[in-house]
């Protein structure tokens, strides 16, 4: 390992610190003297607050000569806090060593601009582990939408439900515990009118006790009736977004308009059919009971493929047993 993987990799330890959740990557960022000595650390700690490498300036008196290894390419614009280029031309560093070039069309450019200014610029350095932990977040902006996981829980023979409808519960405690905390890594949680109407979900992230998490993601409801009046979700403490129109793509512009990254589609069968089949799912996050239910109530329904020429393959990313379930998590090739 060379000394720039090894102090980025302390870089990204620090990112790892900062919300996972939220408009904003997060961000690492180490100041090193000539002997390649770690002198400052500096993390982004979310929107609106010092980004990781102003942080890390903000720890040391005198910057020039260092040497700024950052996990994402330093931004060139002035948002919620000013240009990092232009802070590390201030300060006088005199290179920057960065892992993954920032995709945000109004933050980019930042290398460019270090080397306009005489600073020796290099980027790559770890950039598999970079694009792993920020692949979200990079997903959502390289689109323009949400990084989209469709959550789904069935028997071992794919059903969601019984014949006449009942559902509850199919998988055990663990796997209803690791849902919580899924739902607790997105800005939202996205169901159709049909199972707020049929199930009355609170949608919160709960712990171990039933406790509310710190984070709760905003619940999204899609369909054309009303979330009724007494519904648990009108007191779900981040708020509750509603909206009747049937064209994601539209949904999940508008939702990262509204500066969500992340979202959780939850329910039911024909809304997860629906991402899926508009190829709007970056990810499928599916709980397996060892149990066998038969008949009609499948939880995916009809995706439009009709030959196996057109079948969507995934590649697994993920595989756990949760008590007597399996949770697996797959992703778009
Ligand atoms: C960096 N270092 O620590 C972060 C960066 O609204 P702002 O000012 O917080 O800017 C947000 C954008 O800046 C964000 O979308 C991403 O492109 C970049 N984030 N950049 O150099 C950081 N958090
Ligand atoms: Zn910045």
């Amino acid at each position: 390992m060379t000394d720039y993987e090894r102090q980025m990799r302390r870089a990204l330890s620090l990112a790892s610190r900062g919300p996972a959740t939220g408009v904003n990557p997060q961000v690492g960022c180490v100041l090193v003297d000539e002997t390649g000595k770690i002198v400052a650390e500096g993390w982004h700690r979310g929107a609106g607050t010092a980004h990781a490498e102003v942080d890390a300036l903000s720890k040391v008196t005198d910057a020039r000569g260092l040497t700024a290894i950052v996990t994402l390419e330093p931004c060139n614009h002035t948002g919620r806090t000013g240009p990092c280029s232009v802070a590390l031309i201030e300060a006088g560093v005199s290179r920057v060593v960065y892992s993954v070039s920032d995709p945000n069309p109004q933050a980019g450019g930042g290398a460019e601009r270090l080397r306009a200014a005489g600073i020796a610029v290099e980027g790559g350095v770890l950039a598999d582990d970079t694009e792993q932990l920020l692949h979200p977040w990079l997903t959502a902006v390289r689109h323009g939408r949400p990084f989209v996981t469709v959550k789904w829980a069935s028997s071992l023979d794919g059903r969601a439900a019984a014949a006449d409808g009942t559902s509850q519960w199919i998988t055990g405690t663990a796997a209803r515990q690791h849902v919580h905390e899924r739902r607790a890594l997105a800005d939202a949680i996205v169901v159709g009118t049909g199972t707020v109407l049929d199930d009355d979900p609170s949608l919160t992230a709960r712990g171990d006790a039933g406790e509310l998490m710190e984070h709760q993601p905003i619940p999204v409801v899609i369909g054309e009736r009303a979330v009724p009046e007494g519904a648990s979700l009108r007191s779900h403490p981040a708020g509750l977004i509603e909206t009747a129109s049937r064209d994601l793509g539209a949904v999940l512009k508008d939702l990262y308009e509204r500066d969500i990254r992340r979202v959780f589609v939850e329910g039911g069968p024909t809304l997860a059919s629906a991402f899926l089949a508009a190829d709007l799912a970056d990810e499928v996050l599916v709980y397996l009971a060892p149990t066998l239910i038969g008949g009609p109530r499948l939880a995916v329904t009809d995706l439009g493929i009709t030959t196996i020429a057109d079948q969507r393959r995934l590649t697994i990313t993920g595989l756990d047993r949760l008590g007597d379930d399996i949770v697996i998590t797959a992703r778009s090739v």
